[in-house]
């Protein structure tokens, strides 16, 4: 019989990062949350920035943990890391942080997003060439700002390595930018696997930064090395310096998809048809689908379709919509937020007790972005629609919710008149899989069952191209199908 393989994902989210031991024996994948931390934007003067050392520290203190939970004898085989998508460390090839990592919702590319939305033949010519819409957070638009505002950047850096590739490259020594993640920062040619010429040259980004994207299951190197290095020496009773016993020495470094919305949707059981819709939804609610080839045009452009590649290089269409992080914003405006599973239950019961509001918000507002107040937002556009603003928590909640669903529904149309095909289902992973009130509204809203599968997507999907690369497992048609049988899904079958 085929050992039991012991892995650890490492997924970190804009709200919370977690660990997950996961060990796969008898094609059953058994998981294992052994740490889980909070993740915010750190704000100083003006801007926002993410804490990539105490980001590191976590990772280490997860990956200690992972191996605390090993059954005795057992070894770790593999990690792998992957994050949400954009963000980037400049460093110098020592790989010292020569610029601090800005988050992707600093303001900073405000200017930079207006004059390109403001040029159509830019516009055009660079979604073209990336098949990646014009939004704020987009690595291009970041990178762009970070050169025009600080030009000695240009002498001072010599890599720029996107969050999964930067905590790769910490855990084994090698630098490596991954093709997943390379697709998110509107770099990337649509057409091929390596950077765009057109693209660097429009953003004023150096192509010496960047190397040729790898493939997912490329093996990086052993976790042990870059350890060793950070572990502290103590010193014993007889003065000598001891290193503790390091337990990751042979634990391979595996570059996974490093995008957590690629992993999440990899993690899809999806039926091998083509005919379902995918959505994750957390922070973001992303809705999309997989192709062989990629959405372009006029009319993808117009409804800010994003042409993300898989860790495997084939195209998966999505469009971003604002999501969790509506729901979220609001709930810190009331001080509110639930503290267990129970207490949102009780929330979300609540507000589906409520009977619908007869209007819905539009969640493609920019103001939604990082509003000082997201109440003060939400109320905002619907005082200049002429609408009443909901009484309160619970009617927030409905309103959000409902609006969501209305906002998934709406890309769906879209991307089943733009590629022809007829979406039968949609497949439902993330934080938000387990929010009935908003699984029901977007099976509503779009007329198809929702099969939600309160799962955490990114670190199955992590977790699965681990087991591949290791050769646990042939393929990712393979995975799902022995996922599928170990899932049970709810369903949520349209009301109207
Ligand atoms: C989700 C996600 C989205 C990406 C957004 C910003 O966590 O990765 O896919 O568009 O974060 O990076």
């Amino acid at each position: 019989m085929a050992p039991t393989v012991h892995c650890a994902a490492i997924d970190l989210g804009a709200t919370s990062g977690r660990v997950v031991l996961g060990s796969w024996s008898k094609r059953r994948l058994t998981l294992r949350e052994v740490h889980r931390f909070p993740n915010a934007l750190r704000s100083a003067g003006g801007h926002e920035y993410w804490d990539i050392p105490g980001l590191w520290s976590e990772v280490q203190a997860g990956l200690r943990a992972a191996v605390a939970a090993l059954p005795r004898g057992a070894k770790l085989a593999s990690v792998g890391v992957d994050t949400w998508g954009v963000d980037y460390v400049l460093t110098n090839d020592a790989g010292r942080i020569v610029f601090p990592t800005h988050a992707y919702r600093d303001a900073r590319t405000q200017a930079g997003l207006a004059h390109l939305t403001h040029t159509r033949a830019a516009l055009d010519r660079i979604y073209a060439a990336t098949g990646i819409p014009a939004v704020f957070y987009n690595s291009s638009l970041q990178l762009a700002e970070t050169v025009a505002s600080c030009p000695a950047i240009t002498d001072l850096a010599t890599r720029c390595l996107f969050l999964p590739d930067y905590f790769n490259f910490l855990l084994s020594g090698k630098m490596a930018n991954g093709l997943s993640i390379a697709s998110t920062t509107q770099l990337l040619d649509v057409h091929g696997d390596d950077w765009s010429r057109a693209a660097l040259d429009y953003f004023r980004v150096p192509p010496v930064w960047l190397s040729k994207p790898v493939r997912s299951g490329t093996k990086l190197g052993k976790v042990g090395r870059i350890l060793r290095m950070n572990r502290s020496a103590t010193r014993g009773s007889s003065g000598r310096l001891a290193l503790p016993v390091d337990p990751l020495a042979d634990t391979q470094v595996i570059a996974v998809p490093g995008h957590d919305t690629t992993c999440a949707y990899d993690a899809m059981p999806a039926a091998p048809d083509g005919g379902d819709i995918f959505l994750s939804s957390g922070t973001w609610s992303l809705v999309g689908f997989e192709s062989d080839r990629p959405l372009l045009g006029a009319a993808a452009l117009a409804a800010r379709v994003a042409n993300d590649r898989t860790g495997r290089g084939e195209y998966r269409p999505l469009v971003n919509v604002i999501g969790l992080w509506l729901l979220e914003g609001t709930l810190k405006d009331f001080a509110n937020r639930p503290k267990h599973d129970a207490e949102w239950e009780k929330l979300i019961d609540a507000a589906s007790r409520l009977s619908p509001f007869a209007f819905g918000l539009d969640v493609t507002d920019s103001a939604f972005a990082n509003p000082p107040s997201m109440r003060a937002a939400i109320d905002a556009q619907l005082k200049r629609r002429g609408l009443q603003a909901p009484r309160d928590l619970t009617g927030y909640v409905r309103l959000i919710c409902d609006s969501l669903g209305r906002g998934h529904a709406d890309v769906i149309k879209t991307f089943a008149q733009l590629s022809g095909r007829t979406f039968r289902r949609i497949l439902m992973v993330g934080g938000g899989s387990k929010n009935a009130l908003l699984c029901q509204a977007t099976a509503d809203a779009s007329g198809l069952p929702v099969h939600s599968f309160a799962l955490e997507g990114s670190v199955v999907g992590n977790l699965a191209n681990q087991l591949i690369a290791l050769k646990a497992v042939k393929s990712l048609a393979a995975f799902r199908a022995d996922l599928a049988r170990q899932l049970t899904a709810t369903t949520y079958t349209p009301r109207r």
